[in-house]
């Protein structure tokens, strides 16, 4: 009887998971999640938005996790990632649209402050699903090993599962910070609505994730290379540059790329007692805001550079640590590729630019223009399924001999 109870019941989810995949999620843009903030703006606007929103960028992305192969899919990880989903899904559909002239007072009594604390357990339980996900793929790689194929289909899935969960996470945030507590300013951030920051100082937020990296350096190598920072408005050389961005979006990527910049620098440069110093340019022109963090810590030869961004490449069993040492400071993680997906959330990109022998150049680059940072958000269609169902055949670019053909045998035509 339980056993039927159970397939009834994701009998149904799977129907609710199929409806909600068929919309496809809806982009915002700054403007619209800045509108949502503003004075006038009301929360039953905000829950009515995410009541539909929720459901659909849920099950879109629940319906990419279904055409994972089967032996990861197996995986007790993944399997406790596709519950919390699952769970997520049927909590918000709990809020169910009702009969229109009842709505105003079940929204008042009843939904209201529900809701937020759904909202806020969903997040919760949601907390874990890199580390869990990461683990998943450990177990599928040291069952199954990996193929390039394979490792290609784990990337377009990564990428777009964990962009995914950064929108969720940004619409449940910006929820909560607005109207869970008794008034909408964040105490620590009175400026910011929710956690943008219509003025963010870029040169604030790169001095913050600097010192906090130079922490970590410091206690692991006993030292730390200098930072020089330099602005420049192109418009405007006198005024500091601002952005309307998320300030800890940006402090994500500028840590990550200080942690790598630091321990190439430090890596290379060994028991000297002079290293050379993290430059880091801020660029502010008509499209783009740069953010350039360039070291001299010897680069990567480009070979190895997609390596850095690549989950399957990132999760090789960690090295044993010495417990008697602190935790290496950057590495084994997904720091490059999510620090990407960031720059990538709201239309922008990350690129590392690397001369090997000398130093690396990494780029973040941010929309200049709040019209233009706009959700970028994955869809589940035809277009998608087919690049989990696509058999791949042959690459179209010949592979270069390791043994030169004799020229002799073209001469002697
Ligand atoms: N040279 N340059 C970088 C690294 C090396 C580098 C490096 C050996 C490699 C892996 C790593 C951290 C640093 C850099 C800046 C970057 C990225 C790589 O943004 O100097 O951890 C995975």
């Amino acid at each position: 009887m339980r056993i039927l109870r159970t397939l009834m019941k994701n009998a149904s989810i799977g129907k609710l998971v199929d409806q909600y995949s068929r919309f496809s999620p809806s982009p915002l843009s700054m403007k619209q999640f800045l509108d949502f903030g503003s004075e006038n703006a009301c929360e039953k606007t905000s829950f009515m938005f995410l009541r539909q929103e929720l459901p659909v960028r849920l099950a879109n992305i629940m319906k990419e996790i279904n055409l994972l192969p089967d032996n990861l899919l197996r995986t007790p990880s993944v399997r406790l990632v596709q519950s919390w989903y699952i769970q997520s899904l049927q909590d918000i559909l709990e809020f169910k649209e009702r009969d229109a002239n009842d709505e105003k007072v079940i929204f008042e009594y009843v939904y209201k402050h529900l809701f937020t604390d759904a909202v806020i357990k969903i997040r919760n339980r949601h907390n874990d699903v890199v580390p869990t996900m990461a683990q998943g793929v450990v177990e599928y790689k040291d069952t199954y090993g990996t193929d390039p194929i394979t490792s290609q289909n784990m990337q377009y899935f990564l990428d777009r599962f964990y962009m995914s969960r950064i929108s969720i996470r940004m619409l449940l945030n910006q929820h909560t910070l607005l109207f869970g507590g008794r008034v909408r300013v964040n105490p620590a951030h009175p400026k910011q609505i929710g956690s943008i920051d219509p003025h963010c100082r870029v040169t604030d937020v790169v001095k913050d994730a600097y010192e906090n990296a130079r922490t970590l350096c410091d206690r692991y190598y006993m030292n730390s290379p200098e930072l020089l920072l330099e602005e420049f408005n192109v418009k405007e050389p006198t005024k500091p540059i601002t952005v309307v961005y998320v300030p800890s979006h940006l402090y994500h990527m500028v840590f990550e790329l200080f942690k790598n910049a630091m321990r190439a620098t430090m890596e290379l440069c060994g028991d000297a007692m002079e290293y050379p110093p993290i430059c880091v340019q801020i660029t502010l022109g008509n499209e783009d805001l740069t953010v350039k963090v360039s070291d001299h810590g010897g680069g990567v030869p480009l070979r190895k550079i997609d390596r850095l961004f690549t989950y399957t490449y990132s999760t090789a069993p960690r090295p044993q640590m010495d417990s008697a040492r602190a935790a290496p400071l950057a590495g084994y993680g997904y720091g490059l590729p999510i620090s990407r997906l960031y720059a990538r959330y709201f239309q922008g990109d990350l690129k590392l630019y690397s001369l090997e022998g000398y130093g690396t150049d990494a780029v973040i680059y941010i929309r200049a223009l709040s019209t233009e940072s706009i959700e970028r958000l994955p869809v589940y269609n035809k277009s998608a399924w087919k690049h989990y169902k696509t058999i791949h055949e042959a690459d179209d670019w010949c592979v270069p001999s390791k043994e030169p053909k004799d020229m002799t045998t073209f001469r002697s035509i």
